[in-house]
């Protein structure tokens, strides 16, 4: 039975990037599959987070997923603290896990940057975790940006080196096939797996870069996005790429090219050849994209920030929202949890 898992850190206001290479696809996927989302505090912990900001965070996280477009009646929503099964099947995987697996992902090295020895364990273990987030209800389908693809690697390992070192008592318990947890499929689709900073080509949009002229939040209103596109930054060669090809070179302006044809639902070559024909328009060649892109930036981001306000007022709501998920993911991973002891060998009364 195809199960859909994923999650986001409430470790600021959400952005562009989290949307297009990933939340968009969560609301598609409600359609067809039974699915799971997640607001991951405990994710959210292994770097420093003020206590009052993070139950905030939790919180707008929780509403700009239901301003989104997610249906908390049909999908379950929660915040992963209340599930304890995530924590428990992670310290499983602690011990399934290699720490040469952990050792090669590169997300770590970039969180903990320089400063490796002051970085906490729970960064370093945060793959374990997810792998636990996602196995704990034998999810099948993960829709994630393509920054989660590595992680979703291990995720696949720590399901098969468990379904090896417990084989016996997993035949035991009626798994002919040796199968307790089904290696999870990434889904990494839709129009933009990868949004990259306004500031730098090169670089993610994320939510812990310092500058926020980076990165386009959910929260930002008409003003700021129209300030954000205006000052995103280009570059200075005299035309327009030509193709496709040459838009590859130019990281910025693939870019924006790219925002602009994942948020007005047209291919990158049509948005491509709006920046073409709009390029003599002045005083810069890419004047026409940017008036365009802050157009369709704002008519589809807007109601969206305007639901979040709206939600957040309510907070007891919000909490109450969370509290009915929590139950209906426990009711799930509780059984799944109750047979990992089982299989591992804890004694359970
Ligand atoms: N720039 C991006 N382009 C496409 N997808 C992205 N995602 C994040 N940034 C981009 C996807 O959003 C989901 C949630 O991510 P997360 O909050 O769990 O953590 P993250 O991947 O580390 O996101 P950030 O924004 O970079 O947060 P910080 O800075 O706090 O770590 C994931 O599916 C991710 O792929």
């Amino acid at each position: 039975k195809e199960r859909v898992f994923s999650g986001m850190q409430p470790t600021g206001s959400l952005h562009l990037g989290n949307y297009l290479g990933a939340m968009v696809n969560w609301i598609e996927m409600q359609k067809t599959h039974e699915c799971i989302y997640c607001v991951v505090d405990l994710h959210a912990i292994t770097v420093w987070q003020d206590p009052k900001e993070l139950k905030n965070a939790i919180r707008q996280v929780t509403a700009a997923y239901i301003a989104s477009g997610l249906d908390p009646k049909k999908s379950i929503l929660f915040n992963q603290s209340q599930v304890p099964e995530h924590a428990e099947l992670a310290w499983v995987f602690n011990c399934v896990a290699r720490l040469g697996w952990l050792n090669r992902m590169t997300q770590f090295k970039e969180k903990a940057g320089k400063d490796r020895e002051n970085a906490s364990v729970g960064l370093y273990a945060y793959p374990n975790l997810m792998a636990a987030d996602i196995l704990a209800y034998r999810a099948t389908h993960v829709p994630v940006g393509e920054d989660q693809k590595q992680h979703l690697e291990l995720a696949r390992d720590i399901a098969q080196k468990f379904n090896n070192d417990f084989r016996d008592g997993i035949v035991e318990k009626g798994y002919a096939d040796g199968i307790f947890f089904p290696p999870p499929d990434p889904v990494i689709t839709g129009p933009a797996t990868r949004v990259m900073s306004l500031r730098d080509g090169t670089k993610k949009m994320s939510k812990s870069e310092p500058s926020d002229m980076s990165r386009i939040n959910l929260m930002d209103d008409a003003d700021a996005i129209a300030d954000k596109i205006k000052r995103a930054k280009t570059d200075m060669e005299p035309a327009p790429p030509s193709g496709l090809e040459e838009l590859g070179a130019r990281p910025e302006i693939d870019n924006l090219v790219g925002i602009y044809a994942a948020l007005a639902g047209i291919s990158k070559q049509a948005a491509l050849d709006l920046l073409i024909s709009t390029a003599t328009e002045g005083p810069s060649i890419y004047t026409g994209l940017k008036r365009a892109l802050t157009e369709v930036a704002v008519a589809r981001l807007g109601p969206i920030r305007a639901e979040i306000i709206r939600l957040m007022n309510d907070p007891a709501e919000i909490d109450r929202i969370l509290a009915d998920g929590s139950k209906r993911a426990r009711a799930i991973a509780g059984p799944i949890y109750a047979e990992v002891k089982d299989v591992v060998g804890f004694v359970r009364s």
